[in-house]
């Protein structure tokens, strides 16, 4: 019987429902794993002094997983520098922050050859093979070269950047030429899908066919959009276990009448959290018969905090939340609520049931899961409203949320104040067809459909065609 075997970075399945690490990708993987029999391989997260390639299985979780330790140079070089300093910020369209060092190129190229070394012998040849995202793209290329011919599927977690910023990037053909190295490239939204294929035939000079096919470099793949979803029945459940209802019960007694405005994210620049605070502030100065009737609870767990570009908005975001609180915080009432830690899944559900307002606001996001889990947590018969950036890939789907540019102060200020009178019959209006998408679209139906598709794609697997 084929197995799926899931590649990714770091491999960190939870342990239980309730304690789910930050990442929307852990969730995910973690629901797929369990519904097909196979494995997780990846990054163990540990460092030795000089790389074994030694593999340990385990069984985490109902899940099968195999790790590999890194070296600390590979940690610099490949994840804090190629990964998280060139690649994150280039797709997020922050060029202003990309980080273009050679080394950083040798160490990306080093761990993923590591990666298919480790992983090519555990391989059968019946097996898919489902990696992910934007640490591993070349992934494929090492795999093949070593002669693995079994069907490999790529999903990307994050946007795929316009053709222009790609070309900033030193060697930007050779890592998109190793993408045609897959069976199928799936994307989170048309966006992307869209920014690939002009890539393909305005810089590559190749082809896309009516069926997606893209063509370029002398090979052919299946690319597709393949939003991903959230657990959504588990998550649900978790809205109404008894641990949510006493965050929830804890949110209210402290909120004394006020109504909540809640924002959930890790602290990273591209969830645009300063713009957020901004907005909050510009609310503030705009309807001052609002003051003190309302208060912002924001929720930023600290993440990747090697990267100086982490260090530096995590002191931004001090700086600003301080400021408005100091303007505008009176004995009994502070404007905003900025927490600094992370919280179980479960405690999260409840804090977003209480808020009467899910602010989500990226300047950039692949899809971004907070969205539809403020949504999947919310009371039927009293349901908030879902104020989401046009800029998050999730915006294609969610079109009954408040829809704002993040970049516009007024724009999310003005949507804040709507949100806050809206009628009850017209949020429930909204909130059931969100919930509808939401459960409809979730992590299985993204699973399925992908490993479905991966199924289909012609054989043989490489096709030569034109194009160069
Ligand atoms: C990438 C893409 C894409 C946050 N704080 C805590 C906590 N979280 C959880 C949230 C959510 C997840 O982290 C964040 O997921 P997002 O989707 O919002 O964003 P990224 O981490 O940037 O994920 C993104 C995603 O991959 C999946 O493809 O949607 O666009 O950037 O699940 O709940 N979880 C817990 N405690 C916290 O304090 N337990």
């Amino acid at each position: 019987m084929s197995r799926l075997i899931v590649v990714s970075n770091r491999v960190n399945p939870p342990t239980d429902r309730g304690e789910g690490t930050a990442g929307g990708l852990a969730m995910a993987l973690a629901a797929a794993l369990r519904e097909y029999s196979g494995m997780w391989f990846g990054w163990s997260g540990q460092t030795i002094d000089e790389y074994t390639g030694k593999i340990a299985v385990q069984k985490v979780g109902g899940v099968t997983v195999a790790t590999v330790d890194l070296e600390d140079q590979d940690r610099q070089e490949y994840y804090n520098g190629y990964a998280n300093k060139t690649l994150w910020p280039l797709f997020h369209y922050r060029v202003d922050l990309t980080a273009y060092e050679r080394s950083f190129d040798e160490g990306y190229k080093r761990v993923n050859t590591r990666f298919a070394e480790a992983l090519a012998p555990l391989i059968a040849p019946e097996d898919f093979i489902w990696i992910h995202d934007y640490h591993l793209i070349p992934l494929a290329r090492e795999l093949r070269r070593l002669g693995v011919k079994n069907k490999i599927g790529f999903f990307l977690h994050i946007p795929w950047p316009a053709r222009r910023l790609m070309a900033t990037l030193p060697k930007h053909r050779q890592l998109v030429e190793a993408l045609f190295e897959y069976d199928l490239v799936g994307f989170q939204s048309e966006d992307s899908v869209t920014a690939f294929e002009d890539y393909v035939v305005q810089e590559a000079k190749g082809t896309v066919s009516r069926e997606r096919r893209a063509s370029a470099f002398g090979r052919s793949t299946r690319i597709g959009a393949f939003p991903i979803g959230l657990d959504a029945e588990h998550f649900v459940e978790a809205a109404t276990s008894q641990e949510a209802e006493m965050m929830q019960g804890r949110m209210r007694s402290s909120m004394a009448g006020r109504k909540m405005i809640v924002g959930v994210d890790r602290l990273d620049y591209s969830k645009g959290l300063e713009e957020r605070f901004l907005a909050y502030e510009q609310f503030l100065a705009d309807n001052a018969e609002q003051l003190e009737k309302v208060f912002f609870l924001q929720i930023a767990t600290p993440s990747r905090d090697e990267v100086e570009a982490y260090q530096e908005i995590r002191a931004r975001l001090d700086g600003v939340s301080g400021r408005i609180n100091g303007a505008y915080a009176t004995v009994d009432w502070v404007p905003i609520r900025y927490v600094n830690r992370g919280y179980r899944r479960d405690e999260l559900a409840g804090v977003y049931r209480a808020g009467a307002i899910g602010l989500v606001t990226p300047l950039r996001d692949g899809m971004n899961l907070v969205a539809k889990e403020y949504v999947a947590a919310q009371d039927p018969k009293d349901p908030g409203v879902l104020i989401l950036s046009r800029f998050a890939g999730a915006a294609e789907q969610m079109k009954d949320a408040l829809i704002v540019n993040p970049f516009s102060r007024e724009d999310v200020s003005d949507a804040i104040k709507r949100a806050l009178a809206m009628p009850r019959p017209e949020r429930i209006k909204r909130w059931e067809a969100l919930v509808d998408g939401v459960k409809t679209d979730d992590v299985a139906a993204w699973r399925d459909s992908f490993v479905a598709a991966l199924r289909e794609t012609a054989a043989p697997a490489l096709q030569v065609v034109s194009g160069d």
